[in-house]
């Protein structure tokens, strides 16, 4: 830690507690809430299975950035380079098709904790959590655009049973780690133009997730959420799990919603849908990303819709009830920058959050002081919270500022280059 750094710290920390605002309060809490990097960004969403998939549901990954992990050794190898520049204790998101299979074709409903070993230890030695996601998607049996919901029973079946061992895995994980895994069920399934049945997939995907659910699992090991969507590529007219239809899901069979902020319409924010879902279920999932036109998965920069979600969880007190998880996909730039860059700032908006004179605010706001809010609100946004994160990078040991840019170049130079 330079002097620099903390004499501006100090004159940081006076100024927040002008406003009556702990700054050491805020990093101590800060630094227990994990965020779950989301394994994709480092290979385009491609997975490890032996059958030479593409990309599907929906999903489309563009740029061609040299360097992308073709091995889960250089997965976790581009993870160890991330979380160094990260500050604080946090998680790994898995998807199923991040298994190790040995060069053997096992296919999804063959997926068992086994395959899985090598992350476990990898995250035991870290102190990392993990959490899981079946992967409904880049598989024929999903072709058609439909798997949970598909009419064909035995296609249903397949991906029944693949969730079903998804469950197992993450409560694998739950119990290896001593840390509770979410494992999230996303699926492509929808329509390009407008269908003939809204009902009949919808009935079939609330009748299989029941079947994948059936067997109780401990909350202690594994958490099961849902995750909506408005709309995908190639599912513009329909999709099967809408948020009317996940949000019903989730409370009449006590699961979690995961929000995903590039799931709406694009005027609206999931940081508005957190107060109201909290309500009437006691957790949910977040996918923390950022829409920009028809995409929705984007490198999660620092704007006012990433403050607008940490603001909401911290001023509220639910990180215990929000779990926090990324998901965006970027292969025009470096990819361990980009997990860097969304994780940074993902942590940013989060202390952000925590130094704001939230106390004052709704003093004012109780008091019909519409006034002061909104001159309180604006004068915050020049606080010198950058004293505040670049202390908390410092005491945690990763890079200040942008240095850490620096330690990426070079991983870029000497390892990422020769793949
Ligand atoms: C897709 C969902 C889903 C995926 C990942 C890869 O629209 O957001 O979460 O991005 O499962
Ligand atoms: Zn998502």
């Amino acid at each position: 830690m330079t002097k620099k750094i903390e004499k501006s710290f100090s004159f940081a920390r006076e100024r927040y507690a002008g406003l009556g605002v702990d700054v050491a309060r805020a990093l101590k809490i800060l630094s227990t809430i994990p965020v779950s990097l989301h394994c994709w960004q480092g290979d385009d969403v491609g997975g490890f299975e032996n059958f030479g998939g593409t990309l599907g549901g929906g999903l489309a990954v563009t740029g061609n950035h040299p360097g992308k992990a073709r091995t889960p050794d250089e997965l976790r190898a581009d993870l160890d380079k991330a979380l160094s520049l990260i500050p604080g204790k946090h998680r790994l998101n898995l998807h199923a098709f991040y298994g190790e299979f040995g060069g053997k074709k096992v296919d999804r409903d063959e997926i068992a904790p086994g395959h899985f070993k090598n992350w476990i230890s990898w995250a035991k030695q870290n102190g990392l959590g993990l959490d899981f996601n079946p992967t409904c998607f880049s598989h024929p049996k999903s072709a058609d655009g439909f798997t949970l919901s598909n009419a064909d029973k035995s296609i249903r079946q397949f991906w029944i049973e693949h969730c079903i061992r998804s469950r197992e895995i993450g409560a694998a994980f739950g119990k290896a780690l001593g840390k509770t895994c979410v494992t999230n069920v996303w699926i492509p399934d929808g329509c390009k133009d407008t269908p003939a049945d809204r009902v009949a997939p919808r009935a079939r995907l609330a009748e299989s997730l029941d079947t994948i659910f059936q067997k109780p699992i401990s909350p202690k090991f594994n958490l099961d959420a849902v995750e909506p969507k408005l709309f995908g590529i190639g599912s513009e007219s329909y999709v099967v799990g809408s948020h009317e239809f996940y949000l019903g899901y989730a409370l009449s069979r006590k699961k979690l919603l995961c929000l995903d902020a590039g799931h709406y319409h694009p005027t609206e924010s999931i940081a508005d849908k957190i107060s109201s879902v909290l309500q009437f279920m006691p957790e949910i999932l977040l996918h923390v990303s950022r829409g920009v036109r028809w995409d929705s998965d984007h490198v999660v920069i620092l704007n006012d819709d990433l403050l607008a979600i940490a603001r909401e969880i911290v001023a509220n007190g639910f990180a215990q009830r929000v779990h926090i998880g990324l998901d965006y996909f970027d292969a025009s730039i470096n990819r361990v920058a980009a997990w860097t860059i969304g994780t940074r700032n993902m942590i940013r908006a989060l202390l952000i959050a925590l130094l704001e004179p939230t106390a004052q605010l709704r003093a004012a706001e109780n008091a019909g002081d519409f006034t002061t809010r909104l001159a309180l609100q604006e004068e915050i946004k020049s606080l010198p919270f950058g004293a505040v994160w670049d202390f908390y990078c410092a005491g945690k040991n990763v890079p200040v500022g942008e240095s850490w840019l620096a330690e990426v170049k070079n991983y870029e130079k000497n390892v990422l280059s020769k793949r």
